[in-house]
């Protein structure tokens, strides 16, 4: 009797789904003092709808443990995170996921992915409500959460959260973001290289204050002088020429470029022959398109950021005419001035430029020296589209160059970049745009079989229509000339 009811009680263990040590309801006594638990409860299996997004089709969620938390590392902070822990089958891993722009929600869709694929998963809102930069005014210290301390502090109370109700820690913790998720990342491989094992930085706003810097550059000057603007139906002409000249370039007329930077299209050859037209850039229209594709420079000629690639004109929305500059990118001189009202009317590259670095240069993560995360075994898988209009491509190219520069050139067995053809920001845009990036880094960090290729799919319909490798820069996929060019079988990786 008495071994039948030992063998009872361990086969019930290893059935069990899981052996909590603190039950999900008592969590909050596994926080810190500064962190409240505002709730901490069981969700049980069901559809799932992202506040806001209730226009969009609910997923469904396994059960999990659901703690929504805030994080007062100082008297100004209010940093709210939230941690999911999957009731069952747990893959003992930690997915910590990132913001886009200025953030100020947590990332519920993201969260929702993770968690349905096994991780325990976090989010924070960096800090602050809301999707713009009004936030840091007059809240130096938000500012400084929304910089760095907002996801370092996520990512350390998820670690102990999960601690306490596994009773056991997460064996790997990955980071994976885009845009500002991106800058986040790098900022954690920089400044906490502890706290990820992996890290996606996908379209990286790492270097945030030129970048923004360059935003005004080219918007400005077509809002001040509407003759400067390029209408949308200008720009369309100038990406039909655009193509037209180098599509065919890397050997398949696909409407994208794989090697923007071989394109030596002049937009000088479209001028207007006699007066303005529809089939024709004006003199000043020439001089904005030549803006967006050079890099911003100071007076002196220094070179502050990228420009934007040939084949990505038709998002060039802030060239367009209108009344503002991106409210996003002004949010850097909102945030540096501590000015609500500041007037991008007075916008001067050289002297704004200077104050923000001054300002609230600590948003930016563009240190190139990543020893530490590397001596850990961290791995860095970076990613950019080539026809990204919201960051330029050639800032992922600039970081990447930099830290080979400072660290060595031969460091592709813990970092590597994949450029993507026809990609917009983040996804989107005309090429092949979907990439499991979370499966190719896990193999390289947990099999140590680093990324040779990344296998792209564009689907239409809710079918693939293409598929293609993506390569580790500086390769790019070439077409072998025969076979179906949406075919990636019909691509090879190929040193530039
Ligand atoms: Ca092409």
């Amino acid at each position: 009797m008495l071994r039948t009811s030992v063998l009872t009680l361990a086969s019930m263990l290893l059935a069990a789904p899981l052996l909590a040590a603190t039950p999900c309801e008592e969590l909050a006594s596994a926080a810190p003092p500064h962190v409240t638990v505002t709730s901490a409860r069981v969700v049980p299996s069901g559809p799932f709808t992202a506040p806001g997004r209730g226009g969009q089709a609910p997923v469904a969620l396994p059960a999990y443990c659901r703690i929504v938390a805030v994080a007062a590392p100082t008297a100004d902070s209010h940093i709210g995170f939230e941690v999911w822990l999957p009731a069952n089958n747990w893959n003992g891993k930690l997915q910590v996921v990132g913001n886009g722009g200025w953030a100020g929600a947590i990332s519920y869709p993201a969260l929702a992915a993770g968690l349905r694929n096994g991780y325990a998963t976090a989010s924070t809102d960096t800090g602050h409500e809301g999707g713009n930069a009004t936030f840091a005014v007059g809240h130096p210290e938000q500012v400084i959460d929304f910089a760095y301390r907002a996801v370092h502090e996520t990512t350390v109370h998820a670690k102990s959260l999960i601690a306490a109700f596994y009773d056991r820690g997460p064996r790997l913790s990955y980071w994976n973001g885009c845009s500002t998720g991106g800058r986040q990342g790098l900022m954690s491989a920089q400044r906490y290289p502890e706290d990820f094992d992996g890290i996606i930085a996908g379209a990286p706003a790492n270097a945030q204050m030129a970048m923004h810097a360059y935003d005004l550059s080219i918007s400005v000057p077509t809002l001040t002088d509407s003759m400067r603007a390029v209408p949308q139906s200008k720009l369309a002409l100038l990406n039909q020429a655009v193509l037209k000249a180098c599509d065919a370039q890397d050997g398949v007329a696909d409407g994208f470029l794989t090697n923007p930077r071989a394109c030596t299209f002049d937009p000088a050859s479209l001028v207007c022959r006699g007066g303005d037209g529809a089939d024709c850039l004006t003199a000043p229209q020439i001089e904005t398109v030549k803006r967006v594709y050079a890099p911003a420079r100071t007076r002196a000629g220094a070179v502050v950021f990228p420009g934007k690639e040939p084949g990505s004109e038709t998002s060039w929305t802030s060239v367009t005419g209108g009344t503002q500059p991106p409210g996003v990118s002004v949010g850097s001189f909102i945030a540096a001035y501590n000015d609500l009202n500041w007037d991008w009317r007075t916008f001067d590259l050289d002297r704004d430029l200077r104050v923000l670095n001054d300002r609230i240069g600590f948003i930016n993560a563009v240190d190139p020296n990543l020893q530490a995360f590397k001596a850990r075994d961290g791995k860095l898988l970076l990613y950019h589209g080539w026809n990204d209009t919201a960051i330029s491509p050639g800032n992922s190219i600039d970081y990447y160059s930099r830290v080979l520069e400072t660290m060595g050139p031969n460091q592709g067995d813990w970092i590597r970049l994949f450029m993507a053809p026809g990609m917009g920001h983040c996804s989107g845009g005309v090429g092949p745009n979907q990439v499991d990036y979370l499966a190719a880094l896990e193999r390289w960090r947990e099999s140590g079989v680093a990324p040779d290729e990344l296998m792209a799919t564009r689907t239409a319909d809710n079918r693939v229509g293409m598929t293609r490798p993506l390569c580790p820069y500086p390769q790019f996929a070439e077409y072998i000339g025969a076979g179906n060019p949406n075919d990636a079988a019909n691509f090879v990786c190929k040193a530039p």
